[in-house]
């Protein structure tokens, strides 16, 4: 993409109206656009984050066994009243009516939809385990839209819902989307520590929240800080091995790490005090264990293997798609703009023209463009006529991971520059070198 031919609306100016740093950032690289409170336009450049968080989110799910299919903004009330959640919900459900004076909703979540689904097709053991999720936005009106993305009314979820026979095949459901969810944010650049938390509206039992420090976050949280060292990386997990799958689990939740909610003095003190952390975070995704709240309220049964009708055992699974670019920029920044993690970066590179107009900088540019789109990896090229230093400046602000800065200067020794945005760090290099290492460094990603 060139910048000349780009639609990137950047902001000189902080905008005032925007708290923290993600919020002021995402304003300023022309990201977002608020259309109402915590309602968002998503410009180009906050568009190609946006695909980019979810098609990671959607090869992890995919790689858990877990199967896409979608569903409605709108939902009808009388599935709510099934649930008894039509009237539990509150204010912070968005409700309408069609022309017919029937109720619907804007879907806050899908447990009742899914549910349905569920019951007009399966009805046997043998069609378990299952699990279906959607990427599909959801309004939540919420009391104080804040925070740009972070929280808003409108945002985008995914959301999972699986199916089991008993509670042992639902509980290894719940530690497969833990597992998923640990690879997904890993993917992202992010450190999110599951930690035991409080079912809220959704009920059940057994739920963990994912968290990312932040200072910003609105929770606290309390935890060992050796849980911060623990990394998933590259091992080869088998979705399908229960006790493989429980061991990773095992792994990351047996360190104290609670939310407020749950916190526990007692077994917080027993933590070597050079250990104990207080500190806050940001939710980017909870996992939950309900059993048969929705099945029992809605009648959706399976016949086992012994031919008796049980209703059958579920759970739901949530990622915050839109709030992880918030996440992802408050873990990631300086004071001149966001730093992305090449996994969710808008562009993989960025090219800068230091004078355009010269024949041989053009060229080279050109060149470059073009040699690292046969590699597979879309640059962004500042082509405008503007001065070296509102380029790098733009540059910083959205904060792609390396930029690589042409000029006649160095193509008269034969050499780019390539330039990490994390570090700073410059090297000279020729073009096909540059080019080479980008691609190497995109290889995995
Ligand atoms: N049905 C379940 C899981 S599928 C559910 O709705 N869970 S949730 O309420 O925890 O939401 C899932 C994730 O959506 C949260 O962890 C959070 O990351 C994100 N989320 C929730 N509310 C908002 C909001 N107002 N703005 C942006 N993201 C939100």
């Amino acid at each position: 993409m060139r910048v000349s031919r780009y639609f990137l609306p950047v902001l000189k100016e902080n905008p005032a109206e925007a708290q923290i740093v993600s919020h002021r950032y995402m304003l300023r690289a022309g990201m977002i656009k608020q259309q109402a409170a915590g309602i968002y336009s998503w410009l180009p450049l906050g568009l190609r984050v946006l695909n980019r968080i979810q098609q990671i989110v959607n090869e992890e799910q995919i790689r858990a066994g877990h199967i896409p299919l979608l569903m409605p903004t709108l939902q009808p009330a009388d599935l709510w009243r099934e649930s008894g959640r039509y009237d539990d919900y509150g204010q912070e459900m968005l409700r309408i009516k069609d022309r017919q004076d029937r109720e619907m909703l804007y879907g806050p979540t899908n447990e009742e939809m899914i549910t349905d689904i569920f019951r007009a097709h399966v009805n046997s053991y043998k069609d378990l385990p299952l699990t279906l999720y959607h990427i599909q936005w959801k309004f939540r009106d919420e009391m104080r839209p804040r925070f740009g993305v972070m929280r808003g009314r409108e945002f985008l979820m995914k959301d999972g819902y699986n199916f089991d026979v008993d509670k042992a095949s639902a509980l290894h459901a719940y530690n497969r989307h833990m597992v998923s969810y640990l690879r997904t944010y890993e993917r992202m650049g992010l450190t999110a520590i599951p930690m035991r938390a409080d079912s809220g509206p959704i009920g059940g039992d057994d739920t963990h929240e994912f968290l990312v420090l932040a200072s910003t976050g609105e929770s606290e949280v309390f935890f060992d800080s050796a849980v911060t060292e623990l990394k998933l990386g590259n091992r080869a997990v088998d979705y399908d091995n229960w006790d493989e799958v429980a061991n990773v689990c095992k792994e990351f939740t047996t360190l104290y790490a609670r939310t407020d909610e749950t916190h526990d003095e007692a077994l917080f003190n027993a933590i070597p005090e050079e250990r104990r952390k207080v500190a806050r975070g940001i939710e980017v995704g909870q996992i939950f264990y309900f059993g048969t709240k929705y099945s029992e309220a809605m009648g959706a049964t399976v016949v086992t293997a012994d031919g008796t009708k049980v209703p059958v055992e579920m759970g739901s699974h949530g990622i915050g798609v839109s709030r992880l670019l918030g996440a992802i920029i408050e873990a990631s920044h300086d004071d001149r703009g966001i730093i992305w993690p090449e996994g969710v970066t808008p562009f993989p590179v960025g090219i800068v023209n230091l004078k355009q107009g010269d024949a041989a900088a053009d060229a080279a540019c050109e060149g470059l463009y073009k040699a690292l789109a046969a590699k597979g990896l879309e640059a962004l090229y500042d082509d405008r006529d503007e001065r070296a230093g509102a380029k790098f400046a733009t540059m910083d602000l959205i904060g792609l991971p390396w930029r690589i800065t042409v000029g006649p200067r160095g193509l008269a020794n034969g050499v780019v520059e390539l330039t990490s945005r994390r570090t700073g760090v410059s090297e000279e290099m020729t073009p096909e070198a540059a080019v080479a290492r980008i691609a190497e460094i995109y290889k995995d990603i």
